[in-house]
């Protein structure tokens, strides 16, 4: 077998390597994750859990993943098979370093789809695409939500298939670094886009502050995020987003800090870089984080409005309530192409991080060529990504981020903060992480990596496990859509507000919603129709036409639609100073039936670990076989 393995690549200098393993953390997850998990778990009440994780489970693997990182370089290897192999030596030791090596695979699925989002948005920003013009309005949640596939109108895309266009390009990018290799590639893009990112973050984090107060302050927000909540502290969810916000912001559990230290030279510091990776991570997180998106939604929705705009979703804060902003301060031109700009670098250079593993793997371990490694792993990224983009409106891309963005993190992060420091051994673990360190870690930290972090994380597993349980929230329940058709040609706002799911409106939502949802169980298929309604002033809205699939009709007559839309206040307001008038709109629903397309996307992601683990029994085997070979000829 052709093999680089005594060749390893080594970082050039250590601006270049800092800079890199700090793009390899600031992510998406600094900027629109951050302030969307804040806000949707209290704002100052989520804050003290925050820096509770980063002290006992943040930095401690922070410091875990650079020692066995290093370790592993030592020896030849870039990713956690043969890193765990060559700390433990024991034959099952290489197995346990699988999800080093799938869940990043998986990681980059999703999140590379995001970054083209980003991409694009960026574009359309520039190219002023987003902006209302007479004749065509744009609604920029439907606008997102087409842009997806997720919507069931086409009023601005005809499907996701410009958005996967922005991926293809993407993953060419991305490509292209890896390809260059860790000097030319990584450590290059790093030294550009590092500084680009932080210019780019102090003026955007410069225009918000300073923005005058229009529905709310400046102020205001950053009083949301700082004044620290006590009240909240007894809730087990806002530990566990705080927790999870953690390990996706610092890339801890994934496998790809591992890799970067590996090409570290042996007598390399990896206590002080840890330590810096983990803070520049958390400067930009803690200041561009809550300096952009939250104070800027205060100022332009309110602060009422904030909480309900997070729970809504990441993306929602990013590509709706930013890009509406924009447009309204009539700063999306330069702003908010900035802003997008912002979100793709961030991106880009974690996921070029994300997908280096599985790069070292082939070339370190599979001993291919850097071509070869390259090309498989172009195939393997732009395959699995297909199902992100085919099955987005059913739920794929958070199906991904549950299992290897959430769940799978803390996972991998259990079995690694176990092996090092009860397998390994935190004495041999605690050498190794002072070997070489410019940096005396204080030794209380000892302690906590061996009596803390592995106990809190099987714990934080526990439950998520029984959370998931309890709620079943694992189960594919089918989801209901809709939208208005011909949007775009009709000025004005359409608004709808969801009640309250413990007000009697909101049960009796609820109750409507679940007949439907178990037809669609029952037939196993998705169920689509068309409403004409009339919205008049003051009025509820009434069905005057409801055509579509023979079941949903059956089961969902005209009178469960008029009641369904009026329960969320389903109504227009026409632009100031135009005629306010009965009008007809058509409306598509569609309830969708997600079982198939969510088990068809856990199947990719299992897949994923299913390819890894064959190849590395193969592969070890190979070896075992050319030993003992070579051990016979010897005799
Ligand atoms: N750590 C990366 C982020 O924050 C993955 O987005």
């Amino acid at each position: 077998m052709a093999s680089s393995r005594g060749g390893r690549e080594r970082w050039k200098s250590r601006i270049g390597m800092i800079l890199a393993a700090a793009g390899n953390a600031v992510g998406i997850g600094n900027l629109l994750r951050f302030p969307g998990q804040a806000a949707a778990n209290g704002g100052g009440a989520f804050m003290i859990p925050y820096f509770v994780s980063l002290l006992v489970l943040g930095l401690p693997m922070m410091w875990i993943a650079w020692t066995i990182g290093r370790f592993g370089g030592r020896h030849h290897h870039g990713t956690t098979p043969g890193m765990f192999d060559s700390m433990i030596r024991r034959p099952y030791a290489k197995y346990l370093g699988v999800l080093g090596l799938a869940v990043p695979m998986v990681f980059i699925l999703f999140y590379t789809y995001i970054e083209a989002w980003c991409l694009a948005y960026a574009w359309f920003s520039w190219r002023g695409s987003y902006l209302s013009t007479p004749g065509r309005t744009v609604d920029l949640n439907l606008f997102f939500n087409e842009f997806t596939g997720m919507a069931p109108t086409h009023n601005y895309f005809a499907g996701p298939e410009l958005a996967a266009l922005f991926f293809l390009i993407t993953v060419f990018a991305n490509m292209f670094v890896l390809y260059r290799g860790v000097n030319r590639g990584l450590e290059w893009v790093g030294k550009i886009a590092m500084p680009l990112l932080f210019l780019f973050g102090l003026v955007l984090a410069f225009k918000v502050l300073t923005l005058p107060a229009m529905k709310g302050s400046v102020a205001e927000g950053l009083n949301f995020l700082y004044n620290p909540d006590f009240s909240l502290l007894l809730t087990p969810t806002v530990w566990l987003a705080a927790a999870g916000q953690i390990f996706f912001t610092l890339s801890i559990g994934m496998g790809t800090m591992e890799t970067y230290a590996s090409y570290l030279r042996p007598d390399d510091d990896v206590a002080l870089n840890g330590l810096t990776t983990a803070s520049l991570n958390e400067f930009i997180e803690v200041i561009f984080g809550s300096a952009i998106a939250i104070p800027a939604a205060v100022v332009f929705f309110g602060l009422a409005a904030v909480p309900e705009i997070a729970a809504s979703g990441s993306f929602n804060i990013g590509m709706v309530s930013m890009a509406e902003i924009m447009r309204g301060l009539g700063a999306e031109h330069w702003f908010g192409t900035i802003w997008f700009l912002l979100l793709f670098l961030a991106a880009f250079t974690s996921s070029v991080a994300v997908a280096q593993p599985a790069l070292a793997f082939l070339e370190d371990e599979a001993g291919l060529s850097r071509q070869s490694a390259s090309g498989v792993l172009l195939i393997f990224w732009v395959l699995g990504t297909l199902p992100v983009i085919l099955l987005f409106r059913y739920g794929a891309l958070a199906e991904l981020d549950f299992w290897s963005g959430t769940l799978g993190l803390v996972f991998f992060a259990a079995i690694e903060s176990i092996l090092f420091a009860w397998v390994f051994g935190i004495e041999r673990g605690w050498k190794e992480l002072m070997h070489g360190a410019q940096l005396r870690v204080p030794r209380v930290f000892r302690f906590v990596m061996k009596w803390v972090t592995p106990f809190v994380l099987v714990a934080v597993l526990g439950f998520w496990f029984l959370d998931a349980i309890m709620t079943n929230s694992l189960a594919p329940t089918p989801t209901l859509h809709w939208g208005v058709e011909g949007r775009a040609a009709l000025p004005g706002d359409f608004a709808h507000l969801r009640p309250a799911e413990d007000s009697p409106a909101g049960e009796r939502l609820a109750t409507l919603e679940e007949t439907v949802r178990r037809a669609v169980s029952a037939e196993r298929r998705d169920l689509a129709g068309w409403a004409v309604i009339e919205l008049a002033p003051g009025a509820s809205p009434k069905v005057v036409e409801w055509t579509g699939d023979p079941t949903l009709i059956e089961i969902a007559p005209a009178a469960w639609v008029e009641e369904w839309v009026g329960l969320q206040s389903f109504d227009y307001t026409p632009p100031p100073g135009a005629p306010v008038a009965p009008l007809r709109v058509t409306v598509a629903f569609e309830a969708r039936y997600r079982a198939l397309a969510i088990w068809i996307t856990r199947w990719v992601a299992l897949g994923y670990v299913a390819i890894f683990t064959i190849l590395i029994h193969s592969i070890w085997s190979e070896r075992r076989r050319l030993r003992e070979e070579s051990g016979r000829e010897s005799a």
